[in-house]
């Protein structure tokens, strides 16, 4: 394996950087670590305890149970619970019922640059539109506990309401990006067998607007289980609208008192809240299934330690909705502590580069849970929009979806939290639902180091290991694997919804003799036991901290009617962490030509996602390939770095490589 590095930095295993004058916490290795040798003891019991914080209608009879197949667990078995009471009727009758729930800001803005849409829900309000959303869905549709439904919405207000709404009666959803094609709408809205597909007009994006009714049109065509769509108004265009079976929300709610009360559905810990689909190495997208009990008390967990979550914090993670980023740590984390936080519909960069400064300061964000690649883009702007604001609101700085780079660090850290914050990356995926491995100031302040992950959380024990499931030597690149298991982990019936199978095989067969969780990345432990995750170690890519199989991206280009065969790698890029390139074999009777490369690059923006989109097109007469047929990507990627091809003695035909080297030289990567 290659030395360990972040895009092209080395990882700054010695580095250390502490922080004495963070006076909000018990500064103290010694406390960290005493936390998790006593909960590496007695996992079990150590997040017993954490679940007993939570409101439960009845306690658990068994902390952690299996049944049928060999690793989907059971947390909390027995136990009686409601998502939706857990986030917002607690706090609705409480001290909070007048606290800011949620701040929500519009993209569109002034002439002065002003938000021209402002909303704010305290937790009273949040209470009364979730239960009124409640009541929509059971008396209108006819929803239940048990049924499925789809979102497929931007990030405004009524997204999180319907996601709660959904909760309080025990309906299980899946979300989808709206960034997301009408065929990769269709494959999850099928799959799952959603009866209900709540959507909206269109909303906001770099000072266009984005269409949506008629993408879910076209994926309803193949979907047959959607009985009916829900349609919010943002933009206030006209749409196509299907009687009897599209409705608008603002329509249905001006029939529904506000004071109308729906109780929520009391569902047991293993209850499935959602299916998140995601990108693995093969086939189509994984139906990742979280439960309600063990996932909320990992959201808990998560959102103290590693957030440090207080009543006081204005808290704003500008994840979309659509990725696990968006649901655990916008639509129930913040909330279930009771926290105030920001959502933002627009880019962050739109119409200035300081938009995300200016918001910061807007509502004295305390908490910012941010990206690389949000940082590295700002990092190409200049220091001087970040220091036109006052941002001196900010208490705790932490980053997810990719590795981060240490200089992108030293910039969070320098400019950005005046070295006066705490600067993490927290490591996860959406197989565990939550933070695995963090920095956890809200328990104890360790040491920093730039681009580090830092320790497992108390209660999870990770390793990196070597193909054998060994222990790897400090500072030496393995596989990361979790070893024993978590609260909120992929929950039953399955794990992935419809597939025990494929659960078992993808993430806890790599191992053999283990019950170990394979996650599918690269990392080092170094001697002090912080943990660096550097990158997949499968076809999985990251673009801008966005999940995407390359074979998602392959499919979506060999749709086109030019295309027999397509090779996606994934290559470093300065902002984005890593963009797709595409090596295309074409049908006979296709000639290559500059027009056909872009067509097939538009073709793939919009037959699947604008995120997908090669950023460039090779077009070659054969792909690398094993004798036994398997496209060998990694000669593709050692191609595009002008690294040494390594291992070639199963590769079938050595032309094929020179043949991609020289389109590759030709014509550069853009
Ligand atoms: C939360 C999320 C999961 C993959 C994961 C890894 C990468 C996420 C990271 C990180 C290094 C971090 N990843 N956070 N790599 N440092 N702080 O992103 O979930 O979309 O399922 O992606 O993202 O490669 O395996 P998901």
């Amino acid at each position: 394996m290659s030395e360990p590095e972040i895009l092209g930095e080395s990882l700054p295993f010695e580095e250390r950087i502490e922080l004495p004058g963070w006076a909000r916490v018990n500064v103290s290795v010694s406390t960290y670590e005493a936390t998790l040798r006593k909960s590496l003891a007695d996992p079990q019991e150590y997040w017993a305890n954490l679940a007993r914080e939570l409101d439960w209608f009845q306690e658990w009879e068994t902390i952690l149970s299996k049944e049928g197949y060999p690793h989907v667990y059971h947390w909390f078995n027995g136990g009686l619970l409601n998502l939706s009471h857990l986030a917002v009727d607690r706090h609705a009758h409480s001290h909070r019922r007048n606290k800011l729930a949620i701040i929500w800001e519009g993209e569109p803005t002034d002439e002065k640059g002003q938000p021209k849409e402002v909303r704010k829900l305290t937790y009273g309000d949040l209470y009364r539109e979730v239960n009124r959303m409640a009541f929509i869905l059971k008396e209108k549709f006819g929803l239940k506990k048990g049924d499925r439904m789809a979102v497929y919405m931007p990030l405004i207000p009524e997204a999180i309401v319907t996601l709660l709404a959904a909760a309080r009666l025990g309906i299980t959803f899946t979300v989808v990006f709206s960034g997301f094609s009408a065929e990769s709408l269709s494959s999850r809205v099928a799959d799952l067998g959603a009866k209900l597909l709540v959507t909206a007009d269109g909303f906001y994006r770099r000072g266009k607007t984005v269409l949506l009714k008629e993408i879910v049109d076209k994926a309803l065509e193949q979907a047959p289980s959607v009985e009916s769509t829900l349609l919010v108004r943002r933009l206030g265009v006209a749409c196509p609208m299907t009687d009897g079976r599209d409705y608008y929300l603002d329509d249905l709610l001006s029939e529904v008192p506000q004071s109308i009360k729906v109780d929520p559905e009391i569902v047991e810990s293993g209850h499935p809240l959602y299916v998140l689909y995601t990108s693995g190495t093969t086939g189509k997208p994984k139906g990742i299934i979280h439960d309600t009990g063990g996932y909320s008390v990992l959201l808990h967990a998560t959102m103290r330690w590693v957030f440090d979550v207080r009543d006081e914090d204005v808290y704003w993670c500008p994840a979309d909705i659509g990725w696990v980023t968006g649901h655990s740590y916008v639509a129930y984390g913040p909330l279930l502590e009771g926290a105030t936080e920001v959502i933002f519909e627009g880019a962050l960069d739109f119409p200035a580069p300081d938009r995300w400064w200016a918001i910061i300061e807007r509502y004295g964000v305390s908490l910012l849970y941010t990206t690389p690649t949000a940082t590295r883009a700002q990092m190409k702007f200049g220091e001087d929009y970040v220091k036109k604001h006052d941002l001196s609101s900010l208490r705790l700085l932490q980053s997810v979806g990719e590795p981060i780079n240490p200089s992108a660090w030293w910039w969070l850290f320098n400019l950005v939290g005046d070295k006066r914050c705490p600067v993490g990356s927290t490591w996860w995926m959406t197989e565990t639902g939550g933070v695995m491995i963090s920095s956890l100031p809200g328990l104890a302040l360790i040491p920093m180091k730039p681009g580090t992950n830092g320790m497992p959380l108390p209660g999870v024990k990770a390793d990196v290991v070597d193909e054998a499931g060994a222990s790897v030597a400090p500072g030496k690149k393995g596989f990361l694997v979790i070893q024993n298991p978590w609260p909120g982990m992929p929950g039953p019936p399955t794990g992935m919804f419809g597939d025990p199978d494929r659960f078992e095989k993808q993430y806890f067969s790599r191992f053999p003799g283990t019950d170990y969780f394979f996650c599918g990345d690269y990392a080092v432990k170094d001697k002090d036991g912080y943990i660096w995750v550097a990158g997949r170690a499968d076809e999985v890519l990251k673009v801008a901290g966005h999940r995407l199989g390359t074979y998602e991206i392959e499919s979506a280009i060999v749709s086109h009617r030019s295309a027999s065969e397509a090779a996606v790698v994934a290559i470093p890029d300065a902002i984005k962490g890593e963009v797709p390139i595409a090596f295309v074999v074409l049908k006979q009777g296709h000639e290559p030509s500059d027009a056909l490369r872009i067509e097939v690059r538009k073709w793939v923006r919009d037959g699947f996602s604008p995120i997908a989109e090669p950023s460039q097109v090779y077009f070659v007469n054969k792909l690398p390939k094993t004798r036994s047929g398997k496209i060998m990507r990694r000669l593709l990627r050692a191609v595009a770095e002008g690294r040494p091809l390594g291992d070639v003695a199963t590769l079938e035909d050595e032309t094929s490589v020179e043949e991609a080297k020289k389109a590759y030289e030709e014509l550069g990567v853009r």
